[in-house]
């Protein structure tokens, strides 16, 4: 494919309830939007950054600035084949995984739909409806998390992930459990504790939970490997897992017993396939992590869990969760029984609302060959 034109759009969207997390809490998604065409199709990908470099040290400035620079021009310089072949045009440029991704995600959008398959099979995934789980962000007292687990049990989601962080960690899920028993839960500390905690992430492990996701520093293997070594409970890495490389060494030195892939923080559908193949072979299971996406990132998590890999429910819950509004349509749905129905259509396999897109972008750049 020769690719015609690309379009990045920064976007803002206002969240339908904070989400906080130990480092920090989100009002508002701040994110950019990918629109890649050639002469007959439109491709879409998202760039899950955020407004500030605290999750990773990519953000909407950074994103922008790299696409505009390199990443753009070199994907319109000459016709792609394959979007690996695009992935390793961009391997150049160290880094910046999440707006590499946004890029590669528009335009494994456009080469499923020039093959008139759903990106799922173009990407070899085999299920046509998967699990979900939830993420609830830290909340204010132990009463309103209490009412937000309620509320997801009831919508049928199939595993709650929980933030914690020192001091709000093992009261509010013994709360949980006490209330609501023996449900599949989880802990995502996004970093808060260091091996000094051990006697607090030991009383963690007697709640039986389905793993701890990153407690150590974003950027440790090591130290995660000795944890997991002191506790019953899986470690599941998420922040200290950029490449299918890290996966690899992760696993063997016993760091990870799963992992968390992210599209974006992997760079791309490609990296995050690889990493599945990795994790897959050495019998870890995945699940699909999720950054606040709009309906553009929702759907591409959505095609990715459908490898057979993912054995876990994942984060990918209905658009609804996150906006009054979402920016496709019709919006990702979640079941009464926490699945959600793979899209058929070519592509991502929704439609864009590009008067949507357009009207709320406070920023928009285009550029031809
Ligand atoms: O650590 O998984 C995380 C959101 C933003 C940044 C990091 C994380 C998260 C989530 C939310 O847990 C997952 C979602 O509902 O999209
Ligand atoms: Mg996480």
């Amino acid at each position: 494919m020769q690719l015609r034109q690309i379009e990045v759009f920064a976007l803002q969207m206002r969240l339908r309830h904070p989400f906080e997390t130990s480092f920090g809490r989100e009002e508002e998604r701040e994110f950019l939007l990918v629109r890649a065409q050639t002469d007959d199709l439109v491709g879409w990908g998202e760039v899950t950054v955020s407004r500030d470099p605290f999750y990773s040290y990519e953000t909407v400035e950074t994103a922008e600035s790299v696409l505009r620079n390199y990443l753009i021009p070199w994907a319109l310089a000459k016709p792609i084949g394959h979007p690996d072949e695009l992935m390793a045009r961009l391997s150049q440029v160290r880094g910046h995984h999440m707006a590499k991704s946004g890029l590669e995600g528009a335009v494994w959008d456009l080469y499923a739909k020039e093959q008139g398959l759903p990106l799922y099979r173009a990407l070899g995934g085999e299920r046509s409806e998967i699990e979900v789980g939830i993420s609830i962000g830290i909340e204010p007292t132990v009463d309103l998390l209490l009412r937000q687990v309620d509320r997801f049990l009831g919508e049928g989601y199939r595993r709650m992930k929980i933030k914690v962080k020192p001091g709000q960690d093992y009261l509010p899920l013994r709360a949980i459990r006490d209330r609501f028993g023996d449900i599949p839960m989880m802990a995502d500390a996004n970093s808060a504790y260091s091996l000094s905690d051990l006697s607090l992430l030991r009383q963690l492990d007697e709640l039986g939970l389905m793993m701890i996701e990153q407690p150590l520093s974003h950027d440790d293997i090591i130290d995660h490997a000795k944890l997991a070594a002191e506790l019953q409970t899986p470690i599941c890495l998420d922040e200290s897992i950029h490449s299918p490389e890290d996966a690899r060494k992760a696993i063997e030195i016993g760091a990870a017993g799963v992992i968390n892939i992210k599209i974006g923080r992997l760079g791309g559908l490609g990296a995050a396939r690889r990493t599945h193949d990795i994790a897959r072979t050495a019998g870890i299971p995945v699940w699909c992590g999720g950054m606040l996406e709009s309906g553009v990132g929702r759907l591409h998590n959505v095609a990715i869990t459908t490898l057979p890999g993912f054995t876990l429910p994942g984060d990918t819950a209905a658009s609804s969760r996150y906006w009054d509004e979402d920016i496709i349509e019709p919006e990702v749905d979640v079941t009464p029984h926490g699945t959600i129905i793979v899209p058929q259509a070519p592509g991502i396999g929704h439609a864009v609302r590009e008067d949507r897109v357009r009207s709320l972008a406070h920023g928009h750049w285009a550029y031809r060959p």
